[in-house]
């Protein structure tokens, strides 16, 4: 049975390498039965002196992906399914690419056919006021009723945080992502104890171990994790059992199409991050429709290839 799976490496530096590690795995797994998990513990059994995080971790998940994906069509099962879990509706927030106030403003409005109640988009300009400008222009055009979330990415000082996760009260933002270094977890919790806003962060977790230490320091209100760096499915569904101990909402940060599947098996599931990424190479992407979506209903995973469009773009 084969699997597909995808993941983003951010760099284009990174691709090559990352495919070189995906390919040396395979003397790790060759021959053995697909049992996902187990081959999950096997690899980073493997790699533990270089450490599952990073390049390593991300090619683990995209053998993890690939083998819940080949499992879940072994079994002629849609992967929430093969979890235990009914393929649900899943919330859905748009996530802009655009920071300025009118290209913002033009993306949102060409995504509110779609329903979606929820937008994100990326924030910390050098003044304030263009943060607030860019902030007003998207209210403009989505409203009232619907949340806004904002994401720092990581860029701001704690002392700048707090300044600046104040300035944002009353505006109706819904979530502030990631303030400061996600490394930093005394900081987080420390703007996360001042800010009226709820803290987001979680994305750049490298595996279960990250979300635990992040949800023992109290870091953060809410989570999110990202498929690629949380180590895959199997990943997710250790950090979505972190998640429901702690009583933490948890999103998913982009890979729409296995993590429809994965939040429908998570206890405490909140959104789903559309943002489409991979969907030109898919043959059938995630679609959203008022405001939600949810997983495929064929055996897999979700991720099938759009041969042509492979063929095109691989060099
Ligand atoms: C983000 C990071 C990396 C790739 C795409 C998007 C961003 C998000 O932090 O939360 O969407
Ligand atoms: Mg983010």
């Amino acid at each position: 049975m084969i699997g597909s799976s995808y993941i983003f490496t951010y760099t284009p530096v990174a691709l090559k390498p990352t495919a070189e590690l995906v390919r040396g795995m395979e003397v790790v797994i060759k021959g053995r039965p697909l049992a996902p998990t187990t081959l999950y513990d096997l690899l980073c059994r493997n790699f533990r002196l270089l450490g599952s995080e990073g390049l390593v971790l991300m090619a683990i998940a995209a053998i993890d992906m690939a083998a819940w994906d080949a499992a879940a069509r072994t079994t002629k099962l849609p992967l929430a399914k093969l979890l235990g879990a009914s393929p649900a509706r899943i919330p859905a927030y748009a996530s802009l690419r655009n920071m300025k106030p009118d290209d913002l403003a033009k993306e949102a409005e060409s995504l509110l056919p779609s329903g979606f109640r929820a937008f994100k988009f990326k924030i910390g300009w050098p003044d304030l006021d263009d943060d607030l400008a860019a902030i007003r222009a998207l209210r403009a055009v989505v409203g009232d009723g619907v949340e806004i979330m904002v994401d720092f990415n990581q860029s701001l000082s704690v002392a700048d945080a707090k300044r600046r996760i104040r300035a944002l009260e009353g505006l109706g933002i819904a979530w502030v992502e990631e303030p400061t270094l996600m490394t930093d977890l005394v900081g987080q919790s420390e703007i996360r104890r001042v800010a009226r806003i709820p803290i987001q962060a979680g994305e750049n977790w490298w595996g279960p171990p990250d979300a635990a230490r992040s949800i023992a320091a109290g870091a953060t209100d809410l989570v999110m994790a990202d498929l690629m760096k949380i180590g895959g499915v199997t990943g997710w569904l250790r950090t979505a059992a972190l998640a429901e101990a702690a009583g933490l909402p948890l999103s998913s940060h982009i890979f729409p199409e296995v993590s429809a599947h994965c939040l429908a098996a998570t206890p405490t599931a909140h959104w789903l991050e559309y943002l489409d990424l991979a969907g030109s190479i898919l043959a059938e992407p995630l679609t959203v429709s008022n405001g939600y979506v949810t997983a495929s209903d064929q055996p897999g995973s979700g991720v099938a290839w759009n041969e042509k469009a492979i063929a095109k773009y691989a060099t």
